[in-house]
């Protein structure tokens, strides 16, 4: 067994899709972890991870350059991807690369690993690739990308997935005869936290004392943005308060039309992109997360952390991160009444939402902190490198 894989700090090489999505945010919390645990993180993507702010020791990040001509109508990312994996890979003497979502993703990582065996040096370049989701439950599905998917999710020396529910769904629909480890979302629990400065900091949005609900997400049909104006308009029919909408994306014009439909857009408040989301998230008091499928919920992990209550549907891994009626409220895709009703009661009852609020942080507190989660990743790198010497 040589030194890496018994212990001495690992070189590793990270890509993800780098703009604003769960996928992207776990892979760099993920990265910017390992460098604080003395690894050496190589983030090798189009484009510098969105939460990857200032410069950090031990944290290098390698653009890959597309070249466009005439004749490409699609110009081949994941063939410049792949090269630049390589060539990153045999500079910097990386002991694994560790891909997040599979599409294109873990196809890239595979022909580096080819390309990389096949050279003078014929080194070893084993990969790790973790599904997120809408990499299994649509693009995957999608007749065009589902035998590459499945072929690459196969041909990975390590796979994990970020919930029960999609490592079953994997395996059911993709028949893949590969392990596929359960290592579930994380928040650091320090800097998701609610301060005492939270009070008055409120203030800025809830100037007379209203309450606040948020909503954390990339806007994308998926997950019901207009939903979340409907159940707030309900709300805020019986109590004063005001909807903080967190990022940006495909519904968002949708959802101020709806909101302006309806009177309320002076209490609904849309802060788009957002780098720092745990200095906001602690401003509220109800998490919405009414969206039509979520593998894991990251968004609603952050808020939980925070000790914002989460409102989410019954969907996917949700249950697996949301005790129903304990740590927050599950109910059925599109029901805005009940989930109404569930914010209306709780925000009717401090003192059940001050047991509900900090029954969400111990969940976050004693299932998904980083320095539950992050151990699991090293114990897995270093037993694909044992199984690749
Ligand atoms: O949800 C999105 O739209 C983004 C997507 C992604 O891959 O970037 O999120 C997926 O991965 C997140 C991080 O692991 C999970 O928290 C989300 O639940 C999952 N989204 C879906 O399954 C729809």
């Amino acid at each position: 067994m040589d030194g890496v894989a018994k212990g001495r700090s690992m070189r590793i090489g990270i890509t993800c899709y780098p703009t604003y999505g769960g996928s992207g945010v776990v892979a760099t919390e993920l990265g910017l972890e390992l460098a604080q645990l003395g690894h050496e993180i190589h983030f090798i993507s189009y484009a510098q991870p969105i939460r990857l702010t200032g410069p950090h020791p031990n944290i290098h990040y390698h653009e890959v350059e597309v070249s466009s001509y005439p004749l490409f109508d699609y110009p081949p990312y994941d063939l410049a991807l792949a090269t630049r994996m390589a060539e990153v890979a045999d500079f910097y003497e990386l002991d694994l690369l560790h891909v997040h979502y599979a599409i294109p993703h873990s196809v890239s990582a595979l022909l580096a690993r080819q390309m990389l065996a096949a050279g003078t040096k014929h080194k070893k370049l084993p990969f790790v690739t973790t599904l997120h989701g809408t990499d299994i439950t649509l693009v995957g599905q999608d007749p065009s990308y589902l035998p590459i998917t499945r072929y690459s999710i196969e041909e990975s020396d390590g796979v994990t997935a970020i919930s029960e529910y999609l490592r079953e769904r994997t395996l059911r629909e993709f028949e893949i005869k590969n392990e596929i480890k359960v290592i579930y979302n994380f928040v650091n629990c320090d800097l998701y936290v609610r301060k005492p400065e939270a009070a008055q900091q409120r203030l800025q949005y809830a100037p007379n004392g209203e309450r606040i609900l948020v909503h954390l997400s990339n806007f994308r049909p998926v997950k019901r943005v207009t939903d979340t104006v409907e159940i707030f308009d309900r709300v805020r029919k019986k109590i004063p308060s005001k909807l903080l909408l967190i990022g940006d994306g495909p519904d968002r014009s949708r959802a101020e039309w709806l909101a302006a439909q309806k009177g309320i857009q002076h209490d609904v408040i849309f802060l788009g992109k957002q780098d720092e989301v745990y200095e906001k998230l602690p401003l509220a008091d109800i998490m919405l997360l009414p969206s039509e499928l979520e593998s894991f919920g990251l968004a609603a992990l952050e808020a939980m952390a925070c000790q914002v209550v989460p409102i989410a549907t019954r969907v996917g891994g949700v249950p697996e991160v949301i005790e129903h009626g304990k740590s927050g409220f599950l109910a059925d895709v599109g029901d805005v009444e009940t989930m109404a009703n569930y914010a209306i009661d709780l925000l009717n009852d401090e003192s059940a939402l001050q047991e509900m609020a900090k029954a969400s942080r111990a969940v976050a507190q004693s299932r998904f902190c980083t320095t539950k989660i992050i151990p699991q990743y090293v114990d897995f790198y270093r037993r694909v490198l044992e199984r690749s010497a």
